[in-house]
């Protein structure tokens, strides 16, 4: 079930006002009508975030608005996170980091709590990690799956980087990488390095929870 336009709206309306209260209240009342998370995610917590960057490429609204509407959103991001029911576990890990220079941390955090949806044990590492620590983690962890976020082109050689670096350690590891970084110039790049994967959207990553399942 979609989320209703007006409902959105008055979200985002209060989300650039700096309400957080309206914005808790509205995520709690989707919960409460038990919405599906992916719709929520998608449909109020991306959907609002991508029009804050517009707003704010316009200089229709500031920086300093576009910070408070990010942290708003992590709020939320932990309100839904809360909301989890006890579920059995799928015994399967997860970590998950942003490339060296990458401060968007929502998109990551977010995937790694669906990951927790789906049963999965998962460790958000953060914005800005520096790949020697990271595959330090990795090593200590062992997880069956690797996520990495891009989300500022710029960045797109610290992720080449840290995907050679990870290769390099165990040619083996299955590898998520996801973020608007990539998107338009470099998927098919990341496509011809053995099980490494870019997921673009949640039903993306859905499928291919499901591909690796079987
Ligand atoms: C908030 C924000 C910031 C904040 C981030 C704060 C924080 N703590 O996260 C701050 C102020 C730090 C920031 C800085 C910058 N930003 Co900014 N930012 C945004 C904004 C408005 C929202 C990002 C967001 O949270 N989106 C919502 C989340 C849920 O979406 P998402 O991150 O895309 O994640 C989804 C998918 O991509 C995917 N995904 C993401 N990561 C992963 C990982 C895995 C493993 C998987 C499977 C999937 C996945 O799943 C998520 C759910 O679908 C976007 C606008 C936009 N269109 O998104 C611009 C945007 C991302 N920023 C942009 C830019 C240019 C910058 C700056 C260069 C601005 C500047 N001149 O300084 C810097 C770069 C900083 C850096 N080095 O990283 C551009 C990037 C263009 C590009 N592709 O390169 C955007 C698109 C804005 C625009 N319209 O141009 N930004």
């Amino acid at each position: 079930m979609n989320i209703p336009e007006s409902i959105y709206l008055h979200y985002l309306s209060s989300l650039l006002d700096g309400d957080k209260k309206t914005c808790r209240s509205v995520v709690n009342g989707l919960l409460n009508k038990k919405f599906d998370i992916k719709t929520i995610y998608n449909e109020i917590i991306q959907k609002s975030m991508v029009r804050v960057g517009q707003l704010w490429d316009k200089c229709r609204i500031s920086v300093a608005d576009e910070h408070v509407a990010t942290e708003i959103t992590k709020e939320m991001l932990s309100i839904i996170n809360m909301s989890k029911p006890e579920g059995d576990s799928v015994g399967k890990s997860i970590v998950i980091t942003c490339v060296q220079k990458e401060y968007h941390e929502l998109g990551p955090k977010l995937i790694a709590d669906f990951f927790e949806f789906k049963g999965w044990n998962s460790t958000f590492v953060g914005a800005n990690t520096p790949p020697k620590e990271f595959l330090k983690l990795v090593g200590e962890r062992k997880p069956d799956l690797i996520g990495i976020s891009n989300n500022f082109y710029f960045n797109v050689t610290k992720l080449f980087e840290l995907i050679e670096m990870l290769k390099h350690h165990n040619p083996d590891q299955q590898i998520i990488i996801g973020g608007q970084g990539p998107k338009n110039c470099y998927v098919d790049v990341i496509s011809k390095y053995p099980d490494v994967r870019y997921l673009n959207t949640l039903d993306e990553l859905e499928n291919y929870l499901t591909e690796i399942s079987n």
